[in-house]
């Protein structure tokens, strides 16, 4: 394992992030004037989603050229001075490499259209009738799976949208142009790479229908998935960067096999079980509160599998595809301040590397919108039409978007009270929540106590205590699912860290702490010295022991 253990991540969703030219929508020069904001927070590495040419039918996560930058946010120039200005700072960039897929711009799809074998091959194209897809699968997007191309009486595969062609990595010949795209941004001075939903990338030797899903447990953590990986590091010598895989739908034995050192894939990667804890039947779109028993079964057993069979997680709350933690786990209204920062300490303090999702670190808040107008994601405005024709009212579906939608977390970065929260001086190309007056990052920059300085204060306790980068995790015998305790220890060190994640008080079946511990972080002002045996709504504590271990 490489020395991500004290490392922090930051990511970045550069549309959103910071527009430097007025033109409404983010950019990387945007993103180099705020360096200095992310040095001071105290990050270690930036990963950004991607910024290469695409039609942005899927905000970038569609390639159309993966070795140049889209004009919409700069230039090869500014990317490079991205990197070079990052790397002055102590900060790695990280990229991000959408390889289970291209956008049906790329010209390698063109040539396959436009009959060209070689490159049909690049792709997942079966023979068929307009009416007969090959199989039922679905595409994450909703809607079918495939795409029916009259003029090659050919299907191809795209499980997300059908812009988003299906690359065909049991072809070598798609391997390797991948691992030029690698070697080529590693030379630039890249640091790192996420890769989109990697482990979709290895297809079944024979499609069939799902008569009992969406086509999922076909492709999911396929057949090839850890050759391939182990080639692509291999082949590209990426093994000791920080690399991180986001896996969807997978398994804890896929995550160890894909972070175990041992088997030189992925240094870390993403998996989502955590964040699926509201979904009714499991489905996205069907509303449920929050199962609070299983998020912390669900926590509490992937640290410890992991931590058992030397995996690596990414431990993480929000990204670009998901609500905002703080309206989603925590109560954004009455317990603004106390949940976020509870949420940030139940994982910054975990075995892992976490992220934080730009602006997690102030507390921004899921959007709000009122209207079906204000909604950009191809995903969200899918599954508008598709809850509608599920029989939901308007009002109905535009709440479930309201908790749902991925543009929750692709509203601008709330900078300052000003004008569009000072993301842009031109028109936003998504709305910016109103509470942009309050949140913001030049408030919190004046607040000592806000939720800003509480992520940095996090950020620095990784790197000053070894047992919560090195340490190993133990989980405390609490029976409230809605309190989260565990102990980091490492030889005699020994850190406390405990979360109520409800907005009622508790009492702790376990007191914790006591005179040989010293409080190291508190998310209320007046945590008082002694043992601990209650705790306040969304209150976390951490503690580190002090007196010699008996
Ligand atoms: O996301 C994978 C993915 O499936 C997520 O979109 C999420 O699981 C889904 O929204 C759940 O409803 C990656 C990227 O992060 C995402 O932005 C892309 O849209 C997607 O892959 C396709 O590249």
């Amino acid at each position: 394992m490489g020395t991500w253990k004290d490392k922090v991540v930051y990511q970045i969703y550069p549309k959103s992030f910071r527009d430097s030219d007025g033109d409404g929508y983010g950019d990387l020069r945007g993103v180099i004037e705020k360096l200095d904001y992310l040095k001071w927070l105290g990050v270690d590495y930036v990963w950004s989603t991607p910024f290469f040419v695409s039609p942005q039918r899927d905000n970038g996560y569609d390639v159309a050229d993966y070795y140049q930058v889209d004009p919409a946010f700069g230039t090869m120039e500014d990317a490079e001075e991205l990197i070079r200005k990052a790397k002055e700072k102590g900060i790695g960039v990280m990229f991000d490499m959408v390889f289970n897929h291209t956008s049906t711009e790329h010209q390698w799809f063109k040539r396959a259209l436009a009959g060209d074998e070689e490159y049909q091959n690049y792709y997942i194209f079966r023979d068929g009738e307009p009416e007969t897809p090959p199989t039922n699968w679905e595409s994450k997007f909703g809607g079918n799976a495939w795409e029916y191309v009259p003029s090659l009486k050919k299907w191809y595969l795209h499980l997300f949208d059908r812009t988003q062609a299906d690359l065909n990595w049991d072809n070598p010949k798609v391997r390797d142009e991948l691992k030029k795209v690698i070697l080529f941004w590693k030379e630039k001075g890249v640091e790192g790479f996420r890769f989109d939903v990697v482990n979709l990338i290895s297809k079944p030797e024979k499609f069939e229908n799902d008569l009992q899903g969406d086509g999922r447990r076909f492709y999911t953590d396929g057949p090839h998935v850890h050759e391939y990986l182990k080639e692509l590091v291999r082949d590209t010598g990426i093994d000791q960067m920080i690399t991180v895989g986001e896996m969807s739908s997978t398994s804890m034995e896929n995550c160890i096999r894909y972070t175990n050192p041992a088997e030189k894939e992925l240094a870390m990667c993403f998996h989502f079980h955590h964040l699926k804890v509201d979904y009714k039947n499991g489905d996205k779109w069907e509303l449920q509160p929050v199962d609070y028993r299983k998020l912390k079964e669900l926590m509490m057993g992937w640290q410890q599998a992991m931590a058992d069979h030397h995996g690596w997680e990414a431990v993480f709350w929000c990204n670009h595809d998901q609500p905002r933690a703080v309206s989603r786990f925590g109560d954004d209204e009455n317990y603004w301040k106390e949940s976020a920062k509870m949420l940030a300490t139940a994982i910054h303090l975990l075995r892992g590397t976490p992220y934080i999702f730009q602006g997690e670190e102030i507390g921004m808040t899921n959007a709000g919108y009122t209207d079906i107008s204000q909604y950009r994601d191809v995903e969200s405005t899918n599954y508008y039409e598709i809850l509608l024709r599920r029989g939901k009212s308007p009002k109905e579906a535009l709440h479930i978007l309201n908790e749902r939608s991925r543009d929750n977390g692709r509203t601008p970065m709330q900078w300052s009270g000003e004008t569009n929260a000072g993301f842009t001086h031109g028109t936003p190309w998504i709305s910016i929540p109103e509470n942009y007056h309050t949140i913001n990052v030049a408030a919190e920059m004046k607040d000592e106590d806000s939720i800003l300085y509480y992520y940095r204060k996090l950020i620095a306790l990784r790197k000053a205590e070894p047992a919560v980068a090195e340490g190993n995790i133990e989980f405390l015998e609490e029976t409230d699912p809605q309190i989260l305790a565990y102990r980091r220890s490492l030889g005699d060190e020994e850190i406390v860290v405990i979360n109520n994640f409800g907005n009622e008080k508790k009492k702790l079946d376990h007191p914790a702490g006591g005179a040989e511990y010293q409080i190291l972080l508190s998310n209320y002002p007046d945590q008082e010295k002694g043992e601990i045996s209650r705790l306040r709504p969304y209150e976390s504590i951490v503690l580190k022991r002090t007196g010699k271990k008996n």
